[in-house]
């Protein structure tokens, strides 16, 4: 049944976000084990539904933060897809001049802050991302994406005591897809979860079906509406599941086949399929995105490489006095 309240159109963009990110993700899984894409590719196939629901009630204004699982993030905040695909395979023309890869990924121009390939460490970024907006007078809000095992790291308690002390409008998203990379959360976190540690720190929150677009966007735009009213921070506990392994040469055994089974049967894009009615339409939708993520990949394998003279253009710490001296 799709949501009263919400065009056809806007179902279906929804529906195309998600579809997108899921043979993005796909499609570079399989050129990562091709040795086409290289390091590695940390899928978010499953979870679209979250990212998707949460920027699309955010403004290109707004600002994210990411995970090492971010290109879903990136996507539905509004990243050129080309760009992404040429920054996985390192080319010239991608997101971070092709230096930065999937972990790295970020786009300032739609308020992309970057990917981030440690546990939690977009969650300060956050919280500092909102205090400057804020000191500037900006009226943007952030959202933060993490996932269930970033809740175990000290950044989770103090990012999220300093947006409720000083009333910062971010939007705390824990992805919840029940495992920290091998290992079942259920094993490592202590508690009622995620949403009850908010909670002692002041934070009001919601939980929610991840794999519902139209149950976490209601939720996020609840949620930020009362951020944009001035109520400070708000937590968002998704629960989902990521349908491959943590890595994409992980074969996930320590999985059970029945866990994966039934999550397979609540996949986000059947749920929304489902809600649309239209299955013409949503597979005329697959056939396009797939189309176009088959170009930009195209694209990317005929690429060039940046030039050698450039390597440590745009990078921060070279890690070398020798060659830093050199510059
Ligand atoms: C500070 C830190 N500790 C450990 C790691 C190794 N590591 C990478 S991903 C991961 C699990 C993260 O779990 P979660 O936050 O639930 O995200 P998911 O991988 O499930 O999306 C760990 C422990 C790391 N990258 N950073």
């Amino acid at each position: 049944m799709p949501a009263a309240d919400l065009s056809a159109d806007h179902l279906f963009d929804l529906y195309r976000r998600m579809k997108t990110i899921r043979v993005f993700e796909d499609t570079c899984v399989a050129a990562h084990k091709a040795g086409e894409i290289p390091g590695y590719i940390h899928s978010s196939a499953g979870q679209e539904a979250v990212p998707v629901g949460v920027c699309a009630v955010l403004t290109r204004e707004d600002r994210i933060t990411s995970t090492h699982r971010g290109h879903g993030h990136g996507l539905a905040k509004g990243a050129d897809l080309e760009r992404m695909m040429l920054e996985l395979y390192g080319r010239v023309g991608g997101l971070c001049g092709g230096k930065g890869g999937s972990m790295h990924v970020a786009d300032f121009s739609v308020g992309m802050l970057g990917a981030n390939g440690i546990v939690a460490g977009g969650i300060p970024i956050a919280v500092g991302a909102a205090q400057g907006l804020r000191l500037f007078g900006s009226q943007a809000v952030v959202a933060c994406f993490f996932g269930d095992g970033a809740v175990n790291r000290g950044p989770f308690m103090e990012g999220l005591n300093w947006a409720a002390v000083y009333g910062l409008p971010v939007l705390f998203v824990c992805e919840d897809n029940t495992f920290s990379a091998f290992t079942h959360s259920s094993t490592t976190t202590a508690g009622p979860g995620p949403l009850a540690r908010a909670q002692a720190c002041g934070v009001a929150g919601e939980r929610v079906d991840g794999n519902d677009v139209i149950a976490v966007r209601a939720a996020a735009e609840r949620l930020v509406g009362e951020m944009r009213a001035g109520g400070g921070p708000r937590f968002l506990w998704c629960r989902t599941y990521r349908f491959s392994g943590h890595v994409s040469i992980d074969p996930a055994t320590y999985r059970k086949q029945e866990d994966l089974d039934a999550a397979l049967k609540r996949d986000p894009l059947l749920v929304t399929r489902g809600q649309l009615g239209d299955a013409a339409a949503a597979d005329a939708i697959d056939a396009e995105v797939e189309a176009e993520i088959a170009r930009v990949q195209d694209i990317a394998r005929k690429a060039p490489y940046p030039p050698r003279a450039e390597a440590f253009d745009d990078v921060q710490d070279i890690g070398s006095p020798a060659v830093e001296a050199a510059r």
